[in-house]
């Protein structure tokens, strides 16, 4: 029945079973697709018969079920052996497609409770949303020093790859984290370095590892704020490279930010909150320190209370205050400057909108005083607004404006903190840490550069299924990016008219695979993401690209009593880290608009990815995959999933995982390894497994002698295995093939060894 031929017309099966026909016998676990589970498990009653066009199934539920197979390729995914539950490689499974990676993941989390699995090269982690005992310090001592392949997958088996590769090759290393709005990248990122500062801790005095830690608290009060995907979600991309030194040892750290959320400053959604600073600061309003701040509750702020909700269950905002304060501190910001940085901050988070001015308000008074800067010059601006050129008015909100300021001071700050004190460090390892995909019931241009960042980072995945076509919608020639650029140089430009030109482009006159109208809209586009679809509302856009500046405000804060306020604004730097020769060589020379900028991040993700020559101090390779298939080096990825959207410990939910699962390129290194020999045994582990089926197996010694010469016995096709020097390697499916006849084996000798007892008495 399994004819070489046959053989060979079924190796296309979806179901990746190398057309082992014979594997779909009486017994045999597979996958078929369920509407709740996704896959549920199933057994043959029967051996499958080609002439039948069905198989007869019973679920794990206990029915039955006369599954239809009009052509071979209909034949459902062969579930693994049992030996390989729970396999720590998703690579090493012998059947690999998405239910197997899915069952696999699934009994690893909620059996396990493992969270991380490698996929080859690609550490996997589901967020458990529970404390684990997983990261002290006994654990990084267990870590250290060893190979990643001898250890159960963990993020410090990532960090510590990378950290002996660094010392032993001298290459640069980077850490790249991907995965959707709150399924872990932040806190990974963050026991990344707790690694390094522990391995690279210098018994020196000097504590730099201390004060690299201490960025952490800082940024995250003022770069993250809780949405309704995250509590913590992070409001902007940051590129953290730590220096070492000679010995291996921490010298110092530099850190990038990318593109921070500026509206929140002014604008929460429902359930959403402005950056933690403001609150972690209104709740000490009745300290004696901050009482000239004359702070009130956040609920008596506008800026702090639009989101209705203004507590984040388990977090104390006074707790946090004094942990931002402690790391300002410890990274050398005296109690004076942290009190000016502070009353900044609470005058940002004060009514000072158009709406909201009267030259008397009581608010702008503050707001005027804190600054240090004239209250009535202020109003008088903020009453007149500009003109536009096409006769609409423009209100920029100031506090925006000078968050962001604030921002970029905090960054320059604590990087000349983190400054090595010993020269230039001799290797460092950059940490990639961005805000996730996300999609809200509305989605805005903040939105939109959040997710096209993450299109670009997913294309470093995906560098075979590609998508490519995504993001020349998104940057190409006449892509959204380039008419939007367009539409704000037009004097009578508006978001209506861009998004006209949108739909004229994409859908009439060449209708693009990833970009649609809503039906009921004519001011929204839909794009069809890598992770999925997003409905985005054109209002702002114009004006968000444009992040103009009205020079007339800055001049009334550079005047500012307050020393760091008018150092905030001396320079006026753009937000972004963006230099300015980058800006100048850029192929939009014309304008620095804010979709140029996060081209220019972008280019900076692929760049650490690539090891261009421009960056070549800054990349280096991690890992040289295996099998050729990775030509260039790699950079160790960590992508993370959430397993569910209400927060729950240890809940599994297998449509959302399912859904990451597809977006982010996993299933594609899977098939990628498929194509090669994912599954591999030492000649002493196959010895061990499978004896029964040596021939002579007496002499663990032999193990690769008889395994080299019984093999091919086993299994006729010698292209569906190898020999190694250690190791004997397999094609997808023969692991699975092996263990049938280890089990018949066995039974042929239980059943032998029953009957000799049987006749006997
Ligand atoms: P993100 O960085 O990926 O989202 P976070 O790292 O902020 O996500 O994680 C979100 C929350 O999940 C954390 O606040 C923890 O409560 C929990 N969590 C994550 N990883 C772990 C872990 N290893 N163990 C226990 N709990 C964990 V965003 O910044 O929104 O894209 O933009
Ligand atoms: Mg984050």
């Amino acid at each position: 029945r399994s004819s070489r031929s046959e053989l060979s017309t079924t190796t296309q099966f979806p179901n990746n079973c190398n057309g082992t026909l014979e594997l779909y016998c009486k017994g045999a676990t597979v996958w078929v697709p369920d509407e709740e589970a996704v896959w549920v498990s199933a057994q043959l009653l029967r051996d499958y018969n080609p002439e039948e066009s069905r198989l007869y199934l019973q679920l794990c539920n206990g029915l039955e079920l006369n599954y239809s197979v009009a052509s071979l390729s209909d034949l459902p995914p062969l579930g693994n052996p049992d030996i390989l539950e729970g396999e720590n490689d998703l690579t090493a499974l012998s059947f690999l497609h998405e239910p197997a990676v899915l069952h696999n993941l699934r009994v690893r989390f909620l059996d396990y409770n493992s969270i991380y699995t490698y996929c080859g090269i690609v550490l996997v982690a589901i967020n458990p949303y529970d404390q684990l005992p997983l990261y002290g310090e006994e654990v990084i001592d267990a870590y250290n020093g060893q190979d990643m392949a001898d250890m159960e997958p963990h993020i410090f088996s990532v960090a510590e790859e990378a950290y002996r590769t660094m010392t032993r090759d001298e290459r640069n290393q980077s850490i790249i984290i991907s995965g959707e709005s709150g399924s872990g990248k932040t806190v990974s990122a963050k026991y990344t370095m707790r690694y390094f500062a522990v391995v690279g801790g210098a018994s020196q005095q000097t504590s730099v590892e201390e004060r690299v830690l201490a960025s952490n608290p800082i940024m995250e009060a003022i770069g993250n704020a809780k949405t309704i995907r995250n509590d913590n979600s992070s409001r902007f991309g940051k590129y953290i490279e730590i220096g070492f030194g000679r010995k291996g040892d921490i010298i110092g750290a530099n850190m990038r930010t990318y593109l921070l959320e500026k509206s929140r400053v002014v604008f929460q959604a429902s359930s959403e909150r402005n950056y933690h600073i403001f609150y972690q600061l209104c709740s000490a309003r009745n300290y004696p320190e901050l009482r000239e701040l004359k702070l009130l509750a956040p609920e008596d702020f506008r800026y702090t209370s639009q989101g209705g909700d203004m507590q984040i269950p388990g977090t104390n905002d006074l707790a946090e205050l004094k942990r931002t304060s402690d790391a300002l501190t410890i990274l050398g910001v005296q109690d004076d400057q942290q009190m000016e940085l502070f009353r900044i901050l609470a005058a940002s988070g004060r009514n000072s909108d158009r709406s909201y001015i009267d030259a008397d308000d009581r608010s702008l008074a503050i707001f005027s005083k804190l600054l240090g800067v004239e209250g009535p010059q202020v109003a008088h601006w903020l009453c007149n607004r500009k003109l536009a050129a096409g006769g609409e008015t423009l209100v920029k909100p100031v506090p925006g404006r000078q968050a962001m300021e604030l921002f970029t001071w905090t960054v320059h700050r604590l990087n000349s903190a983190l400054r090595s004190q010993r020269g230039k460090p001799k290797n460092f390892i950059g940490v990639l840490d961005i805000y996730g995909f996300e999609t809200f019931t509305k989605n805005n241009f903040e939105q939109f550069c959040i997710n096209y960042a993450n299109e670009k980072l997913q294309q470093q995945f995906n560098r075979f299924s590609d998508n490519q076509l995504c993001i020349n919608l998104i940057e190409g020639q006449l892509g959204l990016l380039d008419l939007l650029d367009e539409e704000c140089r037009m004097p009578k430009g508006s978001d209506e008219s861009w998004v006209r030109k949108l739909y004229d482009q994409h859908l009439n006159s060449k209708p693009h695979p990833h970009f649609q109208k809503p039906r009921m809209s004519n001011s929204a586009f839909i794009v069809l993401h890598f992770a999925d679809t997003v409905q985005y509302e054109c209002q702002g856009f114009l004006d968000k690209n444009r992040d103009t500046v009205f020079e007339e405000l800055v001049n009334i804060l550079k005047a500012s009593q307050s020393e760091l306020v008018a150092e905030l604004f001396q320079q006026h730097k753009h937000f972004f880290s963006v230099t300015q020769e980058s800006i100048q060589s850029g192929r939009r020379a014309h304008k620095l608009t804010v979709g140029f900028q996060v081209e220019n991040f972008i280019s900076f993700i692929s760049s650490i990815q690539n090891c261009n020559d421009n960056v070549s101090t800054l990349v280096s390779p991690v890992f040289t995959a295996v099998d050729g298939h990775f030509k260039q080096h790699h950079t160790p990825l960590c992508p993370l999933y959430k397993p569910n959207d209400l927060k729950q410990p240890f809940t599994f939910d297998p449509k959302r995982t399912v859904q990451q699962l597809r977006a982010c390129g996993v299933l594609e290194t899977i098939r990628i390894s498929a194509a090669g020999f994912p599954s591999r045994w030492t000649y002493e582990e196959f010895y061990t497994r499978y004896r029964v089926l040596l021939r002579d197996a007496h002499d663990q010694e032999h193990a690769q002698h008889l395994c080299r010469h019984t093999l091919p016995e086993l299994i006729p096709d010698p292209d569906q295995y190898r020999f190694g020097k250690t190791k004997v390697f397999f094609r997808a499916g023969q692991v699975a093939l092996l263990e049938r006849l280890r089990s018949e084996r066995l039974r042929a000798y239980h059943d032998n060894a029953l009957h000799k007892s049987c006749s006997h008495h």
